[in-house]
């Protein structure tokens, strides 16, 4: 899962990536950023627990963190969301706090201007494309009808201002998906607020939206666990916003995490809901996707009621199953394969 974190210039990028992957941007520095925020889960702890493993690995969110929009157009456009174009999902950071140089924050009005960012980026990439198939067409080549009436549709949706995502059957063409089209993309706006006031600000959007205090934030995920919940606790929060943000990408992608478990290494993966085994084997190996032959399956309650392997085994809650199995939130798989 990859994450593209964009917003306009100070409206705190580099706080809310700090806050997200605990790694520091280089200040001043206005270079593209990649890091990871973990995907926490009580789950992989308690696993963890029982297997001491060599190695705790959580799933993680991807995220890479853009130039700023909207300074100079022309290198925006080009520079600012080219890391972007394959995120699966935009985090949009908007100001809600004061600054003494710039207008006071207008996170409504910021959106506003980040869509329209977004809007004008794929309209160019679509008129491109289109004058590309006309002067085929002069030279008699054909090209692909679908994909010219689909980029006429999305012409007009953009012309018209709507995102790309609001289209459903532009943000899901198989067609469109080389472009990357941005407005296509899930948003979800990260509200960045002052340390001092509340959290509770909302924006007229129909994109999910979660208000935070980025450098209250980008704190708390320096300390370490126990510093951490006395930090929240003063603060009345019942948890980072860094987890926030990723329950939020999770649910906005319909996305669930399996686990593997044993004495090496205790380690959640993310799928999609909906996908089987063996599309969820090939995330960890092409080698264990090309070789399956059975993926033994336990529901992560049914373990933890057992308390391990050699009980669960004994009360028969191991299932074998084959490559069309649709993995479920929570599964702790064991894939047999062969190569
Ligand atoms: N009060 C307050 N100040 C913040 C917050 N986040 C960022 N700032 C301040 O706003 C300024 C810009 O923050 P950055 O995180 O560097 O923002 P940016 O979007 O990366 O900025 P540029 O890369 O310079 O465009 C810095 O002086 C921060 O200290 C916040 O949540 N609250
Ligand atoms: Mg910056």
């Amino acid at each position: 899962m990859k994450a593209g974190l964009i917003g306009l210039a100070s409206s705190g990028r580099d706080t809310i990536f700090r806050a997200l992957t605990g790694l520091d941007a280089v200040p001043g520095l206005n270079e593209q950023r990649q890091g990871e925020a973990p995907v926490e889960d009580p789950r992989l702890d308690w696993l963890s627990s029982v297997f001491s493993p060599k190695k705790h690995t959580p799933a993680r969110v991807d995220l890479h963190l853009s130039r700023p929009l909207g300074q100079n157009p022309s290198e925006s456009l080009k520079l600012s969301l080219e890391k972007v174009r394959d995120a699966d999902v935009l985090l949009v950071v908007l100001r809600n706090f004061e600054s003494p140089a710039l207008e006071p924050p207008d996170p409504l009005k910021e959106a506003a201007a980040v869509e329209s960012e977004l809007l004008v980026t794929d309209y160019v990439t679509v008129e491109k494309r289109l004058e590309r198939i006309a002067e085929e067409r002069k030279k008699g080549r054909k090209g692909d009808p679908a994909e010219q009436e689909l980029l006429e549709l999305a012409k007009t949706a953009l012309e018209a201002n709507a995102p790309l995502r609001d289209e459903a059957k532009i943000a899901s063409a198989p067609q469109l998906k080389g472009f990357g089209f941005l407005s296509a993309k899930p948003a979800l706006y990260i509200i960045n607020c002052p340390d001092g006031g509340d959290d509770s600000c909302r924006i007229d959007s129909k994109s999910p939206q979660i208000a935070l205090r980025g450098s209250l934030e980008s704190e708390i995920c320096r300390l370490d666990p126990g510093e951490a919940s006395e930090f929240l606790a003063d603060y009345g929060l019942s948890e980072p916003g860094r987890a926030r943000v990723v329950k939020t990408v999770y649910s906005m992608m319909d996305l669930i995490s399996f686990f593997t478990a044993g004495e090496d290494e205790c380690k959640a993966w993310t799928v999609s809901r909906g996908e089987d085994a063996l599309s969820a084997a090939g995330k960890i190996h092409s080698d264990i996707k090309k070789g399956f032959i059975r993926a033994e399956v336990v529901a992560f309650d049914d373990f933890k009621a057992c308390g391990g392997f050699n009980e669960a085994k004994k009360k028969g809650l191991f299932r074998l199953e084959g490559k069309t199995y649709v993995v479920a939130d929570g599964d702790i798989v064991h894939f047999r394969f062969n190569v």
